[in-house]
């Protein structure tokens, strides 16, 4: 028999967790009480939705998505307890620069956030006369400095890797165009020092099931196991109604993770409850975290619903590969 793949990433005794219904039938299954975080859940803002989130000192920290009265989006600093109920900041991140000419602000959405040895770093979609990488690091999440850009306008989706692999930091991401892009497939990244990117590589194309027929960008940070990457990811579909963003996975090889080891056919978590389906743009499962607990396997899932409200799911690291086993993509 083969050895079950073991989840290599730190213990979180206190995730978030629910067991799935008796009957369920699915990898991933929903906490019952979604979502989190729902219409004008601070002052300043209307929705908080396709959010980062860490454990942190035997609680959580996180970096959300804050979407302001006048329809533009920020990132906001929040603590959690439980990962649960969240004490979101009621004014921006404050960024230092590392160099002047970084001081622009147009936007900033769908955050990343990783932590790489002794520095944690936030990616996000930023504005560089049209959409790029923006990255920024803090090691006490007091003092945020924002750093290069990763790469030209466009792209999207920019998901560091938790740790550097062949001594560089490694990051996936998604060109695309300013808008919203109808087509995108997800590449990987090196950089010896977070400022030059190079040896890009492609990973991974949209299609096969039409979930993931027009564009696929990487979701939460990776997580690694003994048999590679876990990579959660959202494809898309154009509908006669609009685009729809449902969830997948794959898994990377651990030391070159731009060849693809496996991949499931089917999409994991599709837009389905009223959260989901109903909200600012409706149909949208949008993961941007994933915590994974290492003595255990659990994993809990934020993924924005509608671009409405932060939700959460469940899965493991055992049945995410039963997932990819059992629907294989040729
Ligand atoms: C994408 C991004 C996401 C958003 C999705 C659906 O292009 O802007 O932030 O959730 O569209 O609107």
């Amino acid at each position: 028999m083969r050895p079950s793949p073991r989840p290599l990433c730190p213990d979180i005794p206190a995730i978030p967790w629910q067991e799935p219904e008796p009957d369920g039938r699915d990898a991933v299954w929903r906490y019952r009480d979604n979502p989190l975080l729902d219409w004008d859940p601070i002052p300043c803002a209307s929705r908080i939705f396709n959010s980062a989130v860490l454990a942190h000192e035997g609680a959580f920290v996180g970096v959300f998505r804050t979407e302001y009265h006048d329809g533009i989006p920020r990132l906001h600093f929040g603590r959690s307890r439980d990962g649960l109920a969240w004490n979101i900041e009621e004014t921006p991140i404050p960024f230092d620069y590392e160099d002047e000419s970084l001081r622009r602000f147009h936007y900033a959405y769908d955050p990343r956030l990783v932590r790489i040895e002794d520095t944690f770093y936030i990616t996000w979609c930023n504005d560089l006369h049209g959409p790029t990488i923006g990255v920024a690091r803090t090691t006490d999440f007091r003092t945020f400095v924002q750093m290069e850009n990763a790469f030209l306008p466009y792209n999207r989706n920019g998901v560091l890797f938790p740790r550097r692999i062949g001594g560089r930091f490694a990051m996936l991401s998604r060109p695309s165009d300013t808008g919203h892009t109808p087509f995108g497939d997800i590449f990987y990244s090196e950089s010896p020092d977070m400022t030059f990117w190079g040896r890009h590589r492609h990973v991974m194309s949209r299609g096969g099931g039409w979930w993931q027929g027009l564009k696929i960008g990487a979701g939460p940070v990776p997580i690694e196991t003994s048999e590679g990457w876990l990579l959660l990811y959202h494809g898309v579909v154009n509908t006669c109604n609009g685009y729809v963003y449902s969830m997948g996975v794959a898994l990377l090889d651990s030391d070159e993770p731009w060849r693809v080891r496996q991949r499931c056919a089917n999409s994991l978590l599709r837009p389905q409850k009223p959260y989901e389906t109903t909200g600012f743009v409706p149909n949208v499962c949008f993961p941007c975290a994933a915590l994974c607990d290492g003595a255990s396997g659990r994993i809990a899932i934020y993924y924005g619903g509608a671009d409405t409200t932060t939700c959460l799911a469940f899965t493991t690291v055992e049945m995410l590969f039963e997932a990819m086993r059992r629907h294989p993509q040729r």
